[in-house]
């Protein structure tokens, strides 16, 4: 096991930036620093390295906007090897973008809460985290009442997400739903990531239409939340968005406690109720046993399970008992003997690919969350299978962006795929053998 996690110091090392202080998710395939991404991360650097985990999270919130939104992407570099890049983004069009840093107009799964509060329960130096912490998390406060403020038009508690890069599971299968209501313009581009990586393991080139699409949209309205709430074709209420940011509310909520701010305390307590009482009441599938997206742009569940529908354990959202229904659910459809925990999508879905991006392989990210959630409704020997398989997948392939969760492919020949040399891969394989 000593050989492996000094295999992931040397891929985070690898992918660390010095002169700018952020990583790279992988070499080539993604060169620059995505928001979640670089949260994850330095969870993997605070067990080894707490400068590079604090400089990773101090770049990360330094892109913040006027508004309080933090950007998915952050173009650091002036790399041309990822399209769409800064030109197509334009992020300054919003009035109160960072002046500092080209950057995406949309955002991704808000973990910063929740890393902050894994960084200083990781630190040996507890009074020395805690000064970093209190330097910045107010940013991530006015991060979350940004979303609050900005994603919930109908001021439900739960946020919304106007595009499937914010989700973080860019081309999952539920998402098809939502390109049969839209009919893109055929765009002309040059894609980078089918250079990098096969094309069978990547988005068709017509997902890539309603993609930029929608961007379109946002842009045209000069990323007003207002006007995409009105108008994105794409409006969606993710409960692994929505359970990130719940999970750092929670983290938020102890944080602010030590610090000794009890009107943030009282501020973040209200929106944390108010957000799993919808949570619970509106994500909630009793059929499926488990947690589903809502399309607000046209008013309906969308009715699959994914890895995401079981990411509410985490956050502690689910009851007692629907944590047991959540569970028994897995194990039926995603944990038999011949699959790895935990693929990406529904394996007894005609829409499942077990080995095509988010379509069905097994992320480590998400196995790091369940394991994580698991423990905390206590299964502890499922929790420990998940960790084992994960384990597993990593030995046996080396850390890949994703893994084919059928076990038999495993057994000869390359089970891996997209970019290779993985920082969140490498970081969450840390913390896990921790
Ligand atoms: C893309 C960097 C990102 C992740 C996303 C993942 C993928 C990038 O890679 O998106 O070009 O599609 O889906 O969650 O942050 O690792």
């Amino acid at each position: 096991m000593k050989g492996l996690k000094n295999h992931a110091i040397e891929v985070l090392n690898g992918n660390w930036k010095d002169k700018i202080g952020f990583s790279v998710p992988c070499a080539n395939l993604y060169p620059f620093q995505w928001f979640w991404d670089s949260g994850l991360i330095a969870i993997g650097f605070a067990h080894f390295d707490m400068r590079k985990a604090e400089q990773e999270i101090r770049t990360l919130l330094d892109t913040q906007w006027g508004n309080g939104f933090i950007p998915h992407i952050i173009f650091h570099t002036d790399s041309d090897s990822y399209f769409p890049g800064p030109d197509f983004h334009r992020s300054d069009l919003h009035p109160q973008s960072s002046k500092k840093y080209r950057s995406t107009g949309m955002t991704q799964p808000p973990v910063t809460g929740f890393v902050l509060e894994k960084m200083y329960n990781i630190a040996k130096d507890k009074d020395a985290v805690l000064k970093f912490i209190k330097s910045l998390i107010d940013k991530v406060y006015f991060n979350h009442k940004y979303f609050y403020e900005n994603r919930d038009p109908q001021n439900e508690g739960l946020v919304y997400i106007y595009h499937n890069w914010e989700s973080g599971t860019d081309n999952s299968p539920i998402w098809d739903d939502i390109w049969d209501t839209m009919n893109p313009p055929e765009y002309t581009f040059e894609r980078r990531d089918t250079t990098h990586v096969d094309a069978s393991e990547r988005p068709s080139k017509r997902e890539y239409d309603h993609y930029l699409y929608i961007i379109d949209i946002a842009k045209e309205h000069n990323y007003s939340d207002e006007k995409i709430a009105e108008l994105s074709p794409f409006l969606v209420q993710d409960p692994l968005f929505n359970a990130m940011l719940i999970k750092s509310n929670e983290s938020l909520i102890n944080l602010y406690e030590k610090l000794g701010d009890s009107e943030k305390v009282n501020q973040l307590k209200e929106w944390q109720e108010k957000s799993k009482q919808s949570f619970n009441s509106k994500l909630f599938d009793e059929e499926l046993g488990a947690y589903v997206h809502y399309d607000m742009r046209n008013e309906r569940p969308l009715r699959y399970l994914s890895s995401s529908s079981f990411s509410p354990l985490y956050a502690g959202i689910p009851s007692t008992e629907r944590a047991a229904s959540m569970v028994q659910i897995m194990m039926e459809k995603f944990g038999g003997d011949h699959q790895y925990l935990c693929a990406s999508f529904d394996p007894t879905s005609e829409r499942f690919n077990p080995k095509k991006y988010w379509r069905g392989p097994v992320w480590v990210n998400l196995n790091w969350m369940l394991h994580n959630g698991l423990k905390r409704y206590g299964y502890k020997d499922i929790a420990e299978r998940v960790k084992h398989d994960t384990i597993q997948i990593l030995e046996k392939n080396g850390f890949y962006e994703y893994f084919d969760s059928r076990k038999e492919m495993h057994q000869n020949g390359k089970a891996g795929y997209g970019g290779n040399n993985f920082s969140w891969s490498a970081a969450l394989l840390i913390d896990l053998l921790e």
